[in-house]
């Protein structure tokens, strides 16, 4: 950020290069927007700030470890918000910045990830069609990322507004049969240790596993894989119809990539 701290408060700077301007992908399609955060949130912490480094600097002090980030709103004589890390969605807004609001955030997705700020992840997708093995091959091999782990309803729904929003077109990531579908590899699969049948599991890194667990996700039906010795992935299904689907491995899909951020 174009924050040059000066007098005391240079000892904040190493504090203050983990702030970054706030930006949604769930805003407006194919546009990374910036945005400010919901001043409304009950979580939100209100201050006086002259500046938007003091507000910076303030909000760290009273919050280093739990911070997630903060507004200024430069046109209300320095009023200064503090949100901290809550395990909930963020509400952001395009329509503050005009108003003279300007937001920052801490994480740590990776330049070539998008941060996907209303749920604290970090995504990309691959727009290349490969089995899942492959995919899952080129997504460690991308900033040590994996097929994309769902683990719970909330995020199901916020990886597929991503997509939806991220995507050039509908035609990118076909079905390997239904062609006019759009779908991706996700980072589950059931496969055969020995000759016994797993349970569904996601599998980010080689030798890495842990239960998918039951989920609202699976459309009708699914999961119905036939036991004939061969591993069924699970693909996420977002247009032609909404919901997961363990589909053949060695089909060849986009896959979403997904960072490990810390909290
Ligand atoms: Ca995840
Ligand atoms: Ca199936």
């Amino acid at each position: 950020m174009n924050i040059r701290p000066s007098g005391q408060l240079q000892s904040q700077q190493v504090t203050l290069t983990k702030f970054r301007p706030a930006y949604s992908y769930l805003v407006v399609r194919k546009q990374k927007t910036p945005v400010c955060f919901d001043d409304q949130m009950p979580f939100a912490l209100k201050i006086r700030a002259r500046s938007k480094l003091e507000c910076i600097v303030k909000c760290t002090a009273m919050n280093e470890k739990e911070l997630r980030g903060v507004n200024y709103h430069m046109t209300s004589s320095g009023t200064c918000f503090c949100f901290p890390k809550a395990n909930t969605t963020y509400k952001v807004s395009a329509s503050l910045q005009p108003a003279g609001c300007q937001s920052f955030v801490i994480h740590d997705c990776p330049d070539n990830f998008d941060y996907v700020i209303e749920y604290h992840k970090c995504y990309k997708m691959q727009y290349r069609r490969n089995n899942w093995y492959t995919g899952r091959y080129l997504c460690n091999n991308i900033s040590s990322s994996h097929p994309i782990l769902l683990e719970d309803d909330v995020e199901n729904a916020i990886s597929l507004s991503y997509v939806n929003y991220t995507t050039p077109n509908y035609s990118v990531c076909p079905h390997a049969e239904w062609t006019a579908w759009y779908t991706f590899f996700t980072g589950g699969l059931i496969t055969y240790v020995g000759e016994v049948r797993t349970p569904f599991m996601w599998s980010p890194y080689p030798g890495v596993s842990k239960y998918v667990g039951s989920s609202n996700a699976w459309f009708s039906g699914e999961p119905n894989g036939p036991l004939d010795g061969l591993d069924y992935c699970i693909q996420s299904i977002m247009v032609g119809t909404t919901g997961w689907d363990d589909y053949m491995c060695s089909s060849s899909l986009c896959m979403l990539c997904e960072v490990d951020i810390p909290m």
